[in-house]
């Protein structure tokens, strides 16, 4: 892979020649060069800015010298890429389809940013791609091209010495890192995690994953399950501060529960606002917000081989729109490993509810208590 990358602060990209791409390079697996922009400035000064059309604050990078470098380097058949805060946002999967390209041209823009002609032009006779390294500001582009460089050059065939550990990495599988360890097991009065000293493959690897899994849903929840039907509510894990108002939805949610199921005890219809606190404190519990109000929750909690999810509530007003079976897909994918099957318990009379069940890929099972029904699913991993 080539890459060329233009600036007018090449020295910002001498980390290149350390680190990742320093191997690279020495291995022959990629060729960097890195260009000052301002050989293409041909007036004594070198001049690579204006004042904007239109006025404004700032300076703005002038058309002529990125065009003058771009047929300099022959961008025919390149990407060329222009880091912006207003760009695609960068990932994991950039990074791969970047890393099939055998030629990549970074355009580094500074100053309130280049005219905009520059990218239309190009984008005659180059693929094209503007990528924004994260929702924040920076001065230039010039620190976006060395991460997503470093990002993509590890993907290059041959550049990893085991492509193996790429497969496991976070994002790779949509989850985040387990915590790693090593040498000394005991430090500071921190222990590493028995687990990892048994030498039980299968063990470490379960853990692992249960670790993984627990943080992103704790941290990056909208990995777990990108896309809600609902415009704009947001999953996301319980707070002590969502304890109120969940009670009350709890309220409201069962009513029609016990309209359909006369003479049966509803514990949801009994527990106090403490009995509530102990179990999100406990279970793994996510909540559905819409414009700051909570209109949805699940809870589960293993129980041996079994992940019993319970307290699936929409608020009434909202049924009928997915969020519920959004819900259960979310409190399912938060199963550890050591669960084989999805449990859980509804009114024998709730055939609404166990029709959304059984549309869930659940059997009914049987009463586990007068007029209470369990259904279960098996778990089926990759
Ligand atoms: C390129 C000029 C500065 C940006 C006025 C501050 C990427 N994730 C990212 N944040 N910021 C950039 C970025 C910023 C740049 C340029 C990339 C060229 N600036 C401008 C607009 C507001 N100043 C970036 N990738």
């Amino acid at each position: 892979m080539r890459i060329d990358v233009l600036t007018i602060f090449p020295e910002y990209l001498a980390p290149l020649e350390l680190s990742l791409a320093g191997k690279a390079r020495e291995k022959g697996l990629i060729d960097v060069r890195v260009h000052d922009l301002r050989q293409w400035a041909h007036d004594k000064h070198r001049t690579v800015d204006d004042t904007p059309y239109g006025g404004g604050a700032g300076m703005v990078m002038k058309p002529e010298p990125w065009g003058e470098a771009f047929d300099e380097l022959g961008i025919e058949g390149a990407t060329v890429v222009f880091t912006t805060p207003s760009g695609q946002p960068f990932t994991q999967a950039v990074a791969r389809d970047l890393a099939s390209r055998e030629r990549i041209v970074f355009a580094c823009g500074r100053y309130e940013g280049i005219d905009q002609r520059v990218l239309d032009e190009a984008a005659t006779r180059a693929e094209v791609r503007e990528i924004s390294l994260g929702d924040y500001v920076l001065n230039g582009g010039e620190v976006a091209a060395l991460a997503i460089t470093e990002a993509v050059v590890r993907l290059v065939p041959g550049f990893m010495g085991n492509a193996e550990s790429l497969v496991e990495e976070s994002h790779e599988d949509g989850l985040l890192e387990y915590p790693v360890y090593t040498k000394p097991a005991a430090w500071r009065g921190h222990d590493v995690p028995p687990v990892l000293l048994s030498g039980d493959h299968g063990a470490i690897a379960a853990w692992r994953r249960e670790q993984a899994v627990r943080r992103t849903a704790q941290r990056r929840p909208d990995l777990v399950h990108p896309s809600v039907p609902l415009e704009g509510v947001e999953i996301r894990p319980v707070q002590p501060g969502d304890a109120g108002e969940l009670f009350v939805l709890q309220r409201a949610c069962w009513v029609q529960e016990a309209h359909d199921n006369p003479g049966v005890r509803i514990p949801a219809l009994h527990e106090t606002l403490d009995d509530l606190r102990a179990w999100i404190a406990h279970d793994t519990v996510l909540v559905a917000r819409s414009a700051g109000r909570l209109v949805g929750a699940v809870r589960a909690s293993l129980d041996a081989e079994s992940w019993e999810v319970g307290r699936l509530m929409v608020a009434p007003d909202l049924a009928g729109r997915g969020l519920g079976r959004a819900l259960l897909e979310r409190i399912e994918a938060l199963a550890p490993t050591e669960a084989s099957t999805y449990a859980l318990f509804t009114g024998a009379g709730s055939a609404r509810n166990q029709r959304m069940y059984k549309k869930a890929g659940y059997r009914l099972r049987g009463e586990i208590a007068p007029g209470v029904v369990r259904m279960t699913k098996t778990i089926s991993r990759p």
